[in-house]
């Protein structure tokens, strides 16, 4: 009999560090759409393909699944009974249900108050262990880095290199899908395990390994996009209090520094941010001409190829694509609050007032 739940691991087993020993932990996450935009383009009036990767529909609704499937497998491999994360929110899902698909025990370390509504309701669902500090991710990730020669537990933030191995298959299916890399890749930056893994990826699928040939030899320019408060990697330096709207990327001090800046020398690319309003509107662009729905720390992606299309830094010609790293489900509070000024009508239940409310808003 086929096995019903068919993975990312499963699926580049032979690029990954596993074993045929090795009980794979999946809750059949990646193979996640690629969708080209129809809409925005003809609206911005440039011949540019731009797709996106819509990684919130990762079985916990955001691309850290890609990484937790590896991080969790490795850690029951070792003998590990105990995970431990740092997370703005969606980490700490994503440890969650896989710890508890695995048979141990997930701690989670999240900034009070500073998580979107849809993660701490599944984190709570899922049956973690819940910490709430009263500081923010950063605190949360210094903490985790210590607590390790304390208890023993095994972190599960991208500072496990685990978890860069999983994420990386993202740019292998990208690849596989195309047939070739894309001429831009743009994406949000926080911590900056995924422009890392991202790039790892599409190095690997450039390079002959020992045992495998080269897929291509296309690389492409990486693109990295910040909220504006928070922006470690444009202002050169480490920032100590972060602060946006897009909760998720609300790290002053990201992890993999060193690594995202060689993805963006060694790739030719750049980094930029953007105000909080410019972020909202990428998301309510991407939702309401496209009909796909991200977080809002994911739209920094879209706000990004945009602004950098209209400058033509990135040519007509181009093919973009960009990662919508989380799903819209995720952050409800943002997404009505956005919606404040289109509130649904509310008429009597009767045919006549219906009847007039559509034919009034045609
Ligand atoms: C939707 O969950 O850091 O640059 O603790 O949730 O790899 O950190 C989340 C990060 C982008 C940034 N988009 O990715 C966490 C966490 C979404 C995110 C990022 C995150 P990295």
């Amino acid at each position: 009999m086929r096995k019903h739940y068919t993975g990312l691991i499963e699926r580049y087993k032979d690029r990954l560090p596993i074993s045929e020993s090795t009980r794979i932990i999946s809750i059949g996450e990646g193979n996640t759409p690629l969708i080209q935009l129809e809409n925005i383009p003809k609206l911005i009036n440039k011949d540019v393909e731009i797709f996106v990767k819509y990684e919130g529909l990762n079985p916990t609704g955001s691309f850290k699944d890609r990484g937790m499937t590896m991080a969790i497998t490795k850690a029951v491999e070792e003998g590990g009974q105990a995970v431990i994360c740092a997370s703005t929110g969606n980490t700490s899902a994503s440890a969650a249900a896989y710890a508890v698909r695995a048979g141990i025990t997930a701690f989670v370390l999240i900034p009070e108050g500073k998580i979107a509504l849809g993660k701490l309701a599944q984190t709570l669902m899922y049956g973690a262990k819940i910490i709430q500090i009263k500081d923010n991710f950063d605190a949360g990730m210094r903490l985790v880095k210590e607590i390790v020669d304390h208890a023993p537990v095994t972190i599960v933030n991208s500072i496990n290199p685990f978890r860069i191995d999983g994420q990386k298959t993202a740019a292998f299916e990208i690849i596989d899908e195309l047939g070739d890399a894309p001429d831009y890749h743009c994406l949000p930056v926080g911590n900056a395990g995924n422009i890392t893994a991202y790039w790892k990826g599409y190095k690997e699928y450039s390079t002959d390994s020992d045992n495998l040939p080269a897929v291509t030899e296309k690389r492409p320019v990486m693109c990295g996009y910040q909220a504006a408060g928070a922006a470690p990697f444009i202002s050169g330096a480490m920032i100590d209090n972060p602060e946006t709207v897009a909760t998720a990327i609300r790290i002053g001090h990201p992890q993999s520094w060193d690594y995202a800046w060689a993805a963006q020398k060694e790739s030719g690319g750049w980094f930029d941010c953007f105000t909080d309003d410019k972020i909202l509107a990428a998301q309510k662009m991407l939702a309401s001409h496209e009909g796909i729905f991200c977080e809002p720390a994911s739209a920094a992606s879209l706000a990004g190829a945009l602004k950098d299309i209209a400058s033509g830094k990135i040519p007509e010609g181009s093919r973009i694509v960009c990662t919508l790293t989380g799903n819209g489900l995720k952050d409800p509070d943002v997404a009505i609050t956005q919606c404040a000024d289109d509130q649904p009508v509310a008429v009597e239940a009767t045919l006549d007032s219906v009847k007039r409310a559509i034919l009034d808003q045609m």
